[in-house]
């Protein structure tokens, strides 16, 4: 082999330096991430500081993440999937296994966060943590009490899944996330349910019925619009995420809206997600990814990111540079009284899946 090479470096003129810079990898890096997910400048100042151009791509589905990582060939040299589709795309070999010589910032995270994930990424060998949430329910208060009254609790799943409540919010506007993992086990949950059901009957019993009831309700399913329409008034419930809402809310503060937006995590609970950061099996630009994730955990860059979408982050030394409006706020950092409440999305087998997206597309058709 030695011979070989040093063979091929007299036959081409090359020396050693020169080969090695041959081999460095083009300046290109393609992301994608999910909408509403960044701060203005995150990719920008990444660009200036390394020469690096990056593709940035955009989704708001879990599902449509995976069914192009899963269909090979993506293009993407960094996605991030959340924490229970990574362990089952681990399971499917479609990420590299990271080389954390690469990534001295691992340093800045929190160790038990890190060592939590492990129960999806044994050793946390394929994915490190970008951003952190719940799933609950953005509300705008003012028109919630309108339709049901200055007295009616603002505190339960029952806004949405009750027909009887959500039937008098449908003229306010309701949406729902298109995403059959979050909304089916919140309606398990609400029922008292496993939400991590194992059990197929489950889902086509109780969850299905639940949702029925209430679908006339239900205005869209759609996992990103909500922010938009909250912060415009064009809806009044919305079952999404901690961190979208919060945007909403900014957004409706900074138009001087006549009303606030809110978010809450149900007193039944609510599940608790992260979402990570993973570099595909051919990803053809895997070091300006790793170089990527290692910017993504200084402390700075990703304080600015929480700073600028209201989502926790799991970086131990970024807390003194986040703003402390947002780490006070309960619903984007819970405390540990609420976190009791919470409960993770575990990786359920392929068979139960299958189930899921079934019911979900009745649910969706109304059928
Ligand atoms: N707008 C960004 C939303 C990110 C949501 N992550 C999805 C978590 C799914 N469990």
């Amino acid at each position: 082999m030695r011979l070989c090479l040093t063979r091929l470096m007299l036959v081409f003129g090359l020396t050693l330096p020169a080969m090695v810079v041959a081999a460095e990898e083009e300046k290109i890096l393609n992301i994608y991430n999910w909408s509403d997910y960044i701060a203005e400048d995150t990719v920008t100042n990444f660009e200036k500081q390394t020469g690096i151009k990056v593709r940035y791509d955009l989704f708001d589905s879990n599902s449509v993440l995976e069914s192009k990582l899963l269909a090979g060939n993506s293009g993407y040299d960094l996605v991030v999937p959340s924490s229970q589709f990574l362990a089952r795309q681990i399971q499917a070999g479609i990420f590299k296994k990271l080389d954390k010589s690469k990534l001295p910032n691992i340093k800045n995270l929190d160790a038990d966060m890190l060592k939590s994930l492990q129960g999806k990424d044994p050793g946390n060998e394929h994915a490190m943590p970008y951003l952190w949430g719940t799933t609950g329910l953005g509300y705008i208060k003012e028109k919630v009490t309108a339709a049901l009254g200055n007295d009616h609790p603002i505190d339960s799943w029952a806004l949405f899944f009750d027909p009887k409540i959500s039937s008098k919010l449908k003229g306010c506007g309701i949406s729902a996330l298109d995403a059959a993992d979050e909304v089916l086990s919140a309606a398990l949950f609400y029922k008292g349910l496993d939400p991590n059901s194992t059990n197929a009957k489950d889902y086509e019993g109780p969850a299905f019925e639940t949702m029925m009831a209430v679908r006339p309700n239900i205005r869209y399913f759609n996992s990103s619009q909500y922010i938009t329409d909250l912060a415009n008034g064009d809806l009044c419930l919305a079952l999404g995420w901690s961190g979208d809402a919060a945007i909403a809310a900014t957004r409706a503060a900074e138009a001087k809206k006549p009303f606030e937006v809110s978010y809450l995590i149900p007193k039944e609970g609510a599940a608790l997600w992260f979402d990570m950061m993973a570099i595909p099996a051919d990803a053809k630009h895997p070091n300006n990814a790793l170089m990527f994730m290692n910017y993504i955990m200084e402390p700075k860059v990703i304080a600015d990111i929480s700073n600028f979408v209201t989502y926790a982050n799991p970086n131990t030394a970024s807390t003194p540079m986040v703003d402390k409006a947002i780490l006070d706020n309960p619903n984007i950092y819970p405390p540990a009284s609420v976190k009791t409440r919470l409960y993770s999305f575990k990786l359920l087998n392929p068979s139960i899946d299958r189930v899921r997206n079934r019911v979900w597309t009745k649910i969706k058709t109304g059928t």
